[in-house]
């Protein structure tokens, strides 16, 4: 059971951050109803499953009585929910109508490097880009978004990502919820900063850049203040950090139990029992929750604990402390009154390998640096010196198009040894597909994380090895990218380039 202390700093912390104190939130006004994205299952056409896709600009309503510019894909905000079924080929079309050039990457998909949406797939205003390829890899939870260099947290600030759902032949035999909307929830994280005129305020100064921008404002799927009316005694969500920056943890405001299923990149062993899980950006999991006694809940991000790897450590820990300690309310779950009976949770999810069996051709280090400034800290390894120059680095250099930082020979499996020397944590993601980590600082992997994943947690200071396969997709010339998944940090040059040849 959570301690009476942290719901206590969930409401203190969350009146005094918050646009609108937490105390006005649902008290005798109605909420909103949780938007829920619509669902594209694309339609058959030769043999190809095709998908449109249209990057365009909008006004969303999210505070009462403002409208916000935005951006979405297929309406003003967000952008729908694409369901892919392994084994299928399918055609991914894009039309950029904004008048910026944009990319869209499919974040956790396995597929050639051409098809990545990363920073050399550029569509230009008015452009098209067609992603072709098959799916490939397990059932889990995907998304998109923009990547576009220098500008993917902008881009993605103001709207452009949307939810990804892959099925495969395990996951529909398994009687999991899996109603799109009704018992099968994507719930998209974000915190968001609002002018008073109801514009959004994306990175104001130096500090928002080095820890990251962070929001006062909590939108999840694109709607404030936001209320879910389960219908049936289980539901499950997919949860995707969608957030430039910040790290959630997530639990129900009454501490009940609940399963994960599956973490970024595909179900664990058997349901895990938990009472909060933690997401640090681009991170993803499946929870189910049960709500039979039909009392009415809140879904929250608890402060993180005293003792997180998560919090910064010395100066940067002084400063990042505040936000650490913030809790905020995510969705209200309010059950309707007669519930749907649902089947029992499977006890087996799937089949997933030890990490450790896998024979590993070659071990790389990577070493992720952030130099501080006028606050200290980091480590000088030759990079170019200046104000705004070379703060973010991946073993010394910051991202250049122009170089392919590391070349891995196709049929190949690799541990990469990724090493933080910076005081804050990064979670650091590598395209291509999913990896299984094998220790943290020489260490087991917790339970929630022991299964595919594409983004992982590099606490301060740690030393995280994960092993992947790198197959199926050689392209000499078009790289993939790794880099940090706080945004401001990859478009201040925490990203390097490699190619699968
Ligand atoms: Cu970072």
């Amino acid at each position: 059971m959570l301690k009476r202390r942290q719901f206590l700093q969930v409401s203190a912390v969350a009146a005094v951050g918050a646009l609108y104190p937490i105390s006005l939130l649902g008290q005798g006004r109605p909420r909103n109803p949780l938007r829920i994205p619509d669902l594209l299952d694309g339609e058959r056409l030769d043999g190809i499953r095709q998908y449109a896709l249209e990057a365009g600009q909008g006004r969303s309503r999210f505070l009462p009585g403002l409208e916000t510019p935005t951006l979405g894909f297929n309406g003003s905000y967000l952008g729908p929910t694409l369901r892919l079924r392994n084994d299928e080929e399918v055609r991914i079309g894009v039309h950029n109508r904004l008048d910026e050039t944009i990319t869209v990457h499919w974040h956790g998909l396995h597929l050639p490097a051409i098809a990545d949406g990363g920073p050399h797939q550029e569509i230009t205003a008015d452009g098209r880009w067609d992603a072709r390829f098959r799916v490939n890899q397990n059932a889990s939870t995907c998304w998109y978004h923009s990547h576009q260099i220098h500008k993917t947290g902008e881009q993605v600030y103001r709207g452009l990502a949307g939810m990804i759902l892959l099925e495969d032949a395990q996951s529909r035999a398994l009687e999991l919820p899996d109603e799109y909307g009704v018992d099968d929830i994507p719930l998209i994280i974000q915190d968001r900063r609002f002018h008073s005129d109801g514009s959004l305020r994306y990175v104001e100064n130096q500090r928002d850049i080095m820890m990251g921008h962070h929001g006062d404002t909590m939108l999840v799927n694109g709607t404030f203040d936001p209320v879910f009316v389960p219908v049936t005694r289980r539901v499950r969500f997919r949860v995707l950090n969608a957030s430039n920056a910040r790290n959630y943890r997530i639990a129900f405001s009454d501490g009940r139990r609940f399963h994960q299923l599956a973490c970024d990149g595909g179900f664990l062993a058997e349901p895990l029992a938990v009472t909060d899980v933690t997401l640090a950006a681009g991170e993803r999991c499946e929870i189910v929750a049960e709500f039979s006694d039909g009392a009415p809940v809140d879904l929250v991000s608890l402060p993180l604990p005293d003792d997180s790897p998560l919090r910064s450590r010395g100066m940067m820990g002084g400063m990042m402390g505040a936000i650490a300690n913030q809790g905020f309310h995510l969705l209200a779950i309010e059950p309707q009154s007669q519930l749907t009976a649902t089947p029992e949770l499977p006890p087996v999810l799937a089949s997933v390998p030890d990490p450790a069996s896998f024979a590993v051709d070659r071990v790389r280090r990577f070493e992720l640096d952030m130099r501080m400034g006028m606050m200290g800290g980091g480590r000088g390894r030759g990079r170019r010196g200046g104000m705004g120059g070379d703060r973010f680095s991946i073993n010394g250099r910051s991202m250049d198009m122009g170089i392919i930082n590391e070349r891995v020979p196709l049929d190949s499996t690799e541990i990469w040894e990724i090493h933080n020397n910076s005081p804050m944590m990064h979670p650091f993601h590598i395209h291509h597909g999913q990896f299984r980590i094998l220790d943290r600082d020489g260490r087991a992997p917790g339970p929630h994380e022991r299964a595919f994943k594409d983004t992982v947690i590099v606490a301060g200071g740690e030393t995280v090895r994960v092993v992947m396969r790198f197959e199926n997709y050689a392209d000499p010339v078009t790289p993939y990218m790794y880099h940090c998944h706080i945004l401001e940090h990859e478009d201040n040059g925490m990203m390097g380039q490699f190619v699968v040849e």
